[in-house]
This record gives structure tokens, C-alpha cells and sequence, in this order.
């Protein structure tokens, strides 16, 4: 019970920094607001800083977390979610071994749609035919959501992936300004290396041959890894920055769920295949 409630303040206090970041409180405001003790804040701060949450703390001004910070967290990825996303599930782990199989498990224990799973490293990431996906800590984010389409033939299953692709290249093109292409199928690429792959695994009915539900996965680098990436992928693998940029993580989570879903529920006037075709740099070529 007291884990749980110091779990709860340290929410509520990162959710409100989260949405303030740059304005200083003192220990008094934010026990006032969070109707806490003042023990309790100071204890949820102290939280936040091992969890590597710059906060800086002034005598007579109390408490500001830096505008840098760039950590995943459910609060950082909701600020930036659509209104009517506002009630996603949200789950953020530091590491774990393929956010796609710990979402299968979940899909199959019943969990609703939409469910967003992110992790800040991945021990077993998985690539397309049992390839290795790179997924080392401070580098990425890897997320994986869960659908449950109605009516779809396993063959439509392949239109998840097309409009992630065009949902990935239009998110990392508004936080950075960079241009983004697709790589047929699943590869996204940012001055020409790779910085995304997407992986679709989805269960199909024997009998009705239609999906029962799909896991769509993205892992995106967004800054290169501390040591570089490993020889074998050097050549081909990027990073979406060169430079840390401030809540890159968060915000490009948030985008590519909210430009997914948009697609995915048919939200919007703009054609996806059509925004897949103008960054393809297969199309065209002789592959
Ligand atoms: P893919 O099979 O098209 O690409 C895998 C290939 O890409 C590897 O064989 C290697 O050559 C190269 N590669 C490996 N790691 C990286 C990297 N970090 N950046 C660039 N190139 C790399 C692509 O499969 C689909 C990957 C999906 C990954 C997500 S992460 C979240 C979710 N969970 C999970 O286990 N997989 C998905």
C-alpha cells in the first residue's frame, strides 16, 4: 500500500512537471496540489532523479525539471496524444526482452484495443523472419500496439504496416524536419540509413482465414547508440538526430500513434497509399 502510494505521488508529480516543464514550484504548491505531504513530494523528486529526471531545486523558487529532459514516460507521451486518444492504455518499461511478444500476451489474455506498449531497449527485438532488431538502451524507442480490426481478411492485414510506414515518415519529418522515405516494405529511412523498422504479426482464424488481432511494432532510433551501432549494421543503420533535442522520445510516440490511428479509423481525408507512394524510393526502381 505505501509502495502504491508513493508510486501515485511520484505520478502525479512527474505528470504535472511533464506538462510544466521549465516552472519552478515549491515543495508547499506542489503538496497543496497533489494533496500530499511535503515529505511525500520531496521523496517522489528524489524518485525522479534516479530515474535520471533532471530537476533542478532553487532555495525560495522549490523545484523545475529542465526543458532537455528526453525520457519515456506515460505522462511525456500523453501530453502530446489526441483529445480523443486521451484514454489510451499506456505501459513504458526501461527494457524488456520484444515489446511484440509481451503485447501478443496480452492480446491473448483479452486486453482492449489500442493498448500502446513502449520500452526504452529491447533484449530479443524482432526483425521480419526471425531477424534481429537492435534495440540497445538511451537509443530508441521501441513501442508496439495492439489492434483488433474488424472484418479484416488476413490478406488486408498488410495495409497496417503501409500506413504505419507513412504515419513513422510523417511523424520524425514534423520534430525534425528531415525528410523521411520508405524502403518497400517496412523500412524507413532519414538521409539515407535506416531508422525504423516495422514488424506487423497478426493471429488469423483457421476457419475464417480473417485476423483475430494484430501487433504492430516500430523500433526507431532516435539517436545513435553510446558505442555506435555493432559492425554488421553500421552501413546501413541511421539516427533520426545527430543531437539529443528535447522530449524527441515522448513526442514521436505520441505522433505516430495519433497519425496511425487517424489512418487506421479512417479519421482523415488524406489518402495513406498515396503519402506511400510520394516517399517510396522502391517504386519506380527495379528491385
Ligand atoms: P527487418 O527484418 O526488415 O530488419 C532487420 C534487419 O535490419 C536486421 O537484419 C539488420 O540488418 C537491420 N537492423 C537491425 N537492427 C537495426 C536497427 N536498430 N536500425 C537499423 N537497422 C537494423 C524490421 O525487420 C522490423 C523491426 C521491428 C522492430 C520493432 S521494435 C518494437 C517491436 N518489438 C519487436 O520485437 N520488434 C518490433
Amino acid at each position: 500500500m505505501e509502495q502504491e502510494k508513493k508510486v501515485r505521488t511520484r505520478d502525479k508529480v512527474l505528470e504535472l512537471f511533464e506538462n510544466n516543464k521549465g516552472k519552478y514550484y515549491s515543495g508547499e504548491e506542489l503538496a497543496e496540489k497533489l494533496s500530499v505531504s511535503r515529505a511525500a513530494v520531496w521523496k517522489a523528486v528524489n524518485n525522479l532523479r534516479n530515474d535520471g529526471y533532471d530537476i533542478d531545486a532553487i532555495t525560495n523558487r522549490g523545484y523545475c525539471m529542465s526543458a532537455q529532459t528526453d525520457i519515456l514516460s506515460p505522462q511525456g507521451i500523453r501530453k502530446y496524444l489526441a483529445e480523443e486518444l486521451c484514454h489510451t492504455e499506456i505501459d513504458v518499461v526501461a527494457t524488456i526482452d520484444s515489446t511484440n511478444a509481451k503485447v501478443k500476451e496480452a492480446a491473448n489474455k483479452g486486453v482492449t484495443e489500442g493498448y500502446l506498449l513502449v520500452s526504452g531497449s529491447q533484449t530479443k527485438g524482432r526483425g521480419r523472419y526471425g531477424r534481429h532488431f537492435y534495440s540497445p538502451e538511451e537509443s530508441g524507442v521501441y513501442m508496439s500496439i495492439l489492434l483488433r480490426p474488424y472484418n479484416c481478411p488476413a490478406g488486408k492485414a498488410a495495409c497496417i504496416t503501409t500506413m504505419a510506414a507513412v504515419a513513422v515518415c510523417e511523424a520524425i519529418e514534423e520534430v525534425s524536419g528531415e525528410e523521411a522515405q520508405i524502403k518497400w516494405v517496412n523500412d524507413i529511412f532519414v538521409k539515407g540509413k535506416k531508422v525504423c523498422g516495422i514488424l506487423t504479426e497478426a493471429s488469423i482464424g483457421v476457419e475464417n482465414g480473417m485476423v483475430e488481432y494484430a501487433v504492430l511494432g516500430i523500433g526507431i532510433n532516435i539517436y545513435a547508440p553510446n558505442n555506435g551501432f555493432p559492425e554488421d549494421i553500421s552501413h546501413i543503420a541511421g539516427a533520426v538526430f545527430d543531437n539529443k533535442k528535447e522530449e524527441a522520445k515522448n513526442r514521436i510516440t505520441a505522433l505516430v500513434y495519433n497519425r496511425f490511428m487517424n489512418y487506421y479509423k479512417d479519421k482523415t481525408q488524406i489518402d495513406y497509399v498515396e503519402e506511400y507512394r510520394k516517399r517510396s524510393f522502391v517504386i519506380g526502381n527495379n528491385i
